[in-house]
């Protein structure tokens, strides 16, 4: 085993933060590390949180921290902000809105601002995840903005995702509906002090309600005939077992709400030992393993063909050749793990 491996299932602090960021640089040996804790890992509970910036993300997990600390639990997070990667902004803001956290042995928190060329963002983020878990975390939480590509792949780490949205007509969510009824396991409407909660809250019922007669193949006509803005009677779906995402009002703020936050957590964590909950899991787990299969064997496609690309890729741009041949001949010359071609004369 590396050594420092070892060292992170010792619970050692500082071997686990330089383990964090030989990760955060795909340092040489990172792999072998997380090769190393994979069997030491499973059992932390990962719980998601994403939803746009602002929503009060940081200032929920900073709550929620405290609630598992009362309980005694060795709380990781990772917080990660693509919005901002240079500046470290954002960053900053996850930083003070839970920084009394900071001085307890018993929270680890790190931040994940760099992102590879190829989106590295949330496979680094699953890694440090792992690490935390490895290192004997019994609950971890990530942190990420919006419901992006990246997003969906953290989302696939965790056990549970809470979606966190403000109050309001519900247009940012409108924008991202798709995504967000496909990721949310627990919906938040976090500042609930603030005017427009419960329109948020009846927006996003109605929406789950919707979503779910479109799965059950009960919606036929198209979606145009929906009418924006009216609320439906609630639907209350047929009981057939699977997991319909609940709505909640908190202000993070105050804390107040956050205590019925986690035991939605809970039952959530409860529904997963399902024999439905066990299917999701699976398949989570499958989209997980694909992810990280793509990432590598892009990475190393790329590694092999070198300016191979960028030479297709001019080639398709004076149309010279088509880009479906320009793909084949690229898969073909990677097969045969040609060598990078001899730059021309
Ligand atoms: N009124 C109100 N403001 C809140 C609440 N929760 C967070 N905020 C504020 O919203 C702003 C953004 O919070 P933050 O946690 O950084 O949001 P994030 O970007 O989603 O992580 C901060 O100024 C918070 O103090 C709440 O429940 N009510
Ligand atoms: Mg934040």
């Amino acid at each position: 085993m590396h050594p420092l491996a070892q060292r992170v299932l010792d619970g050692d602090l500082r071997g686990a933060a330089r383990v964090m960021r030989l990760i955060d640089d795909r340092a040489e040996g990172h792999i072998q590390i997380l090769k190393d804790l994979f069997p030491h890992c499973g059992r932390a509970q990962l719980i998601g949180v994403t939803g746009t910036p602002g929503a009060g993300k940081s200032t929920l997990c900073d709550r929620l921290i405290d609630h598992y600390r009362k309980q005694g639990k060795k709380v990781g997070v990772v917080a990660v902000d693509p919005t901002s990667p240079f500046t470290g902004g954002a960053i900053l803001g996850d930083r003070i809105r839970m920084q009394r956290h900071f001085t307890d042995d018993n929270v680890f928190i790190r931040s994940v601002a760099t992102r590879g060329a190829l989106g590295g963002l949330s496979r680094s983020t699953t890694d440090v995840a792992r690490v935390l878990d490895a290192y004997g975390c019994d609950v971890v939480l990530i942190e990420t903005v919006g419901v992006g590509q990246d997003e969906l792949d953290v989302t696939r780490t965790a056990h549970t995702t809470l979606v966190v949205v403000p109050p309001g007509g519900g247009d940012d969510v409108q924008a991202n509906k798709a995504g967000i009824l496909e990721i949310a396991d627990v919906f938040v409407v976090n500042k609930a002090d603030r005017e427009g909660a419960d329109a948020q809250v009846r927006h996003l019922e109605s929406m789950i309600a919707l979503g779910r007669e479109i799965k059950a193949g009960q919606i036929r006509a198209p979606l145009t005939h929906v009418v924006h803005g009216a609320v439906p009677e609630p639907i209350v779906p047929a009981d057939d077992g699977s997991w319909s995402p609940p709505v909640l009002k908190t202000v993070s703020a105050k804390g107040t709400g956050v205590a019925e936050l986690c035991e939605a957590i809970e039952q959530h964590r409860a529904w997963l030992d399902t024999e439905q909950g066990r299917t999701r899991r699976a398949r989570q787990q499958q989209d997980q393993l694909l992810a990280q299969f793509r990432d590598t064997l892009i990475e190393e496609a790329l590694d092999t063909l070198g300016p191979r690309i960028a030479e297709a890729a001019a080639r398709v741009g004076e149309k010279q050749l088509d880009p479906y041949s320009a793909s084949e001949e690229l898969i073909a010359a990677f097969r045969a793990g040609q060598p990078r071609p001899e730059p021309r004369p």
